[in-house]
């Protein structure tokens, strides 16, 4: 009932974790891997360098939010090219998450990660805000043109850069994490740009970037870094969410994935996502919240909503809001 295809291959069923949470290390990508409710595993945003991230706390939860400045604590990439095998071992697609801090180290990632086989595909994430000082790249178009022509012109781009590797063009599947817009007319702009390239799909959306929490017991924030400014989830950022994914839906041409991300902690909420027309869903803020089981959960709320709306699969409510009411 609830399978899909993605990324050529059939899923049992939608559900992927979001890039971030609990999936830095092996140990995290296993315990997704060994979930039979998660159908391709995503690791967090990695650097070309090691990360310990930005300082503690660094991560506050309340019913409603959640709010991050991790910092892209991550192992490096080499690492995530390296536990591949063992990561796929359960037969699932394993999705590296890249997020270079320049666009060189964009491209010696993407590079790298094209030639390793247990890689299935990788998701270039345009909208970390967590980094003082790095504008989200996705916020600009210019930027992401440069860096999308860049990647497809990846042996011209990577010669002059990395020597004594295997340069061939990109033939994994790649993703775009994007930052949630708040103008339509964005969504149009970035839209018409990634159609020049073979992108195979998009997630909506990143985290609502920059928010402010204030600590309820102190006049200070909750977290320590940037002054307490972090990336926004949870259950407060699903209206964007579903807005900017079925914005891009509208926008993009059927061969793209939409991939939904942002504040589905229930059955109701990715069934939603569906509706506006993701493919499948990510979940991040609940599974940080709730751990694993939060899949299973889901799932199982999932499977009963859409027989309650009477729906015999997700191809069938895929797309199907209609804003007239
Ligand atoms: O590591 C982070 O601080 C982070 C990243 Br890379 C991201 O893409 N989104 C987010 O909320 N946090």
């Amino acid at each position: 009932m609830l399978s899909v295809k993605f990324i050529d291959h059939e899923l049992p069923n939608c559900f992927m974790n979001a890039s971030g949470p609990k999936c830095t290390d092996l140990d995290q990508l296993m315990t997704l891997a060994s979930n039979k409710y998660v159908s391709c595993v995503v690791s967090k945003s990695c650097t070309v360098e090691h990360r310990d991230g930005n300082p503690l706390p660094r991560y506050w939860e309340d019913d409603a939010l959640t709010i991050n400045s991790t910092g892209l604590a991550n192992k490096g990439y080499k690492y995530y090219g390296e536990i591949s095998e063992k990561v796929t071992s359960t037969n699932k697609p394993f999705i590296v998450s890249v997020a270079g801090l320049c666009q060189n180290d964009n491209l010696e990632m993407l590079n790298h990660l094209n030639n390793i086989p247990a890689v299935s595909a990788i998701e270039l994430n345009l909208s970390c805000p967590n980094i003082a000082g790095k504008p989200q790249v996705g916020y600009d178009l210019d930027a992401t043109r440069d860096l999308l022509r860049k990647v497809f012109d990846i042996k011209e781009s990577v010669a002059s850069l990395v020597e004594m590797i295997p340069i061939k063009e990109i033939t994994k599947p790649l993703g775009l994490k994007l930052p949630p817009y708040f103008d339509p007319n964005q969504i149009i702009q970035t839209a018409d740009l990634i159609s020049e390239f073979p992108i195979s799909y998009v997630t909506c959306i990143n985290s609502l970037g920059n928010g402010l929490v204030i600590d309820p017991n102190s006049i200070g924030p909750v977290i320590k870094p940037k002054c307490g400014l972090g990336g926004i989830g949870g259950d407060v950022i699903k209206p964007f969410a579903l807005s900017n994914v079925y914005q891009f839906r509208q926008a993009l041409p059927d061969k793209i994935d939409v991939i939904g991300c942002g504040g589905i902690s229930k059955g109701r909420d990715a069934f939603e996502h569906i509706l506006v027309g993701a493919t499948a869903v990510q979940l991040g803020s609940v599974f940080m919240k709730e751990g694993p089981s939060c899949f299973k959960r889901i799932s199982e709320e999932l499977t009963m909503e859409l027989q309650k709306m009477g729906f015999k699969n997700l191809d069938e409510c895929r797309g199907k809001f209609t804003p007239i009411i």
